[in-house]
């Protein structure tokens, strides 16, 4: 009797959320076939501001293993925060394991031009009780323009706040360079062949997307990748003419 209730209580305990302020926290599951529960002396959480989504990977280095994925979650959304649990071990020249966070937060419109990225280690917790590594990173986003993606606003111990400046691609320049060509018609073929193929992964990030559907049919397909090539031939002789001018003569 007495076990049953303490065991009833543990079990309440695990189901209050880690973050108060955030409806949730999740724990997503990692893609490192060598992961080993029982090792884990460390945790990366990510913190999302509102009308956002991230993708966020975590790689890991070690002698044998180059940038070997750790964790990949794509798409998260902003109404959680979400706790990645790593795995630590004692280091020495030739036995040691790096972790490198990513992070690519977009918003339907919106989005970073270089990942977010951080690089650390985890200490062994067998060896060294007490070391349990807990980074926590929260994440603020502006459309503020800057040659930086993003910048550290505060650091105080494990616990970092970074806000990224999101960017959004006029139409048609997928790839942000300002002219619109057929660097951007393959990013947008790319994009949908890739979608089309079975497990097929998104080439373009959101606001990507968001450039690339030229027509605006909320689609991006072939139609938008000849569109894209038909504006970059016809800007060759009529050089002043935007696209959306050239849209609405060539698709009345
Ligand atoms: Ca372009
Ligand atoms: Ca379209």
């Amino acid at each position: 009797m007495k076990f049953s209730k303490i065991t009833a209580l543990l079990t309440i305990a695990t189901l209050v959320p880690l973050n108060a302020g955030a409806t949730a926290n999740v724990l997503p599951v990692p893609v490192y076939e060598y992961f080993s529960s029982t090792d884990i002396n460390g945790s990366v959480t990510i913190e999302l501001p509102e009308n956002v989504k991230a993708d966020v990977d975590i790689t890991i280095d070690t002698p044998e293993l180059s940038s070997q994925p750790y964790y990949s979650e794509k798409s998260l959304d902003s109404s959680s925060s979400y706790t990645f649990r790593l795995e630590g071990r004692d280091k020495t020249p030739d036995d040691y394991q790096t972790y490198t966070l990513s992070v690519m937060i977009s918003s339907s419109e919106k989005y970073m031009e270089k990942p977010y990225t951080f690089t650390f280690d985890v200490p062994d917790g067998n060896d060294h009780p007490d070391s349990f590594a807990d980074y926590k990173f929260v994440f603020t986003a502006d459309d503020t323009e800057s040659a930086e993606s993003w910048e550290t606003v505060s650091e105080n111990g494990t616990e970092l706040s970074i806000l990224v400046h999101l960017k959004s691609n006029s139409k048609g320049d997928v790839n942000g360079d300002g002219s619109v060509n057929s660097i951007d018609a393959s990013l947008i073929m790319a994009h949908y062949t890739s979608l089309s193929a079975e497990n097929g992964k998104p080439v373009l990030n959101e606001g990507q997307k968001s450039a690339g559907d030229i027509n605006g049919d909320g689609s991006v397909n072939a139609v938008d990748a000849s569109l894209a090539m038909a504006y970059y031939s016809y800007v060759s002789t009529n050089p002043n003419i935007s696209i959306d001018d050239f849209l609405s003569k060539y698709l009345a």
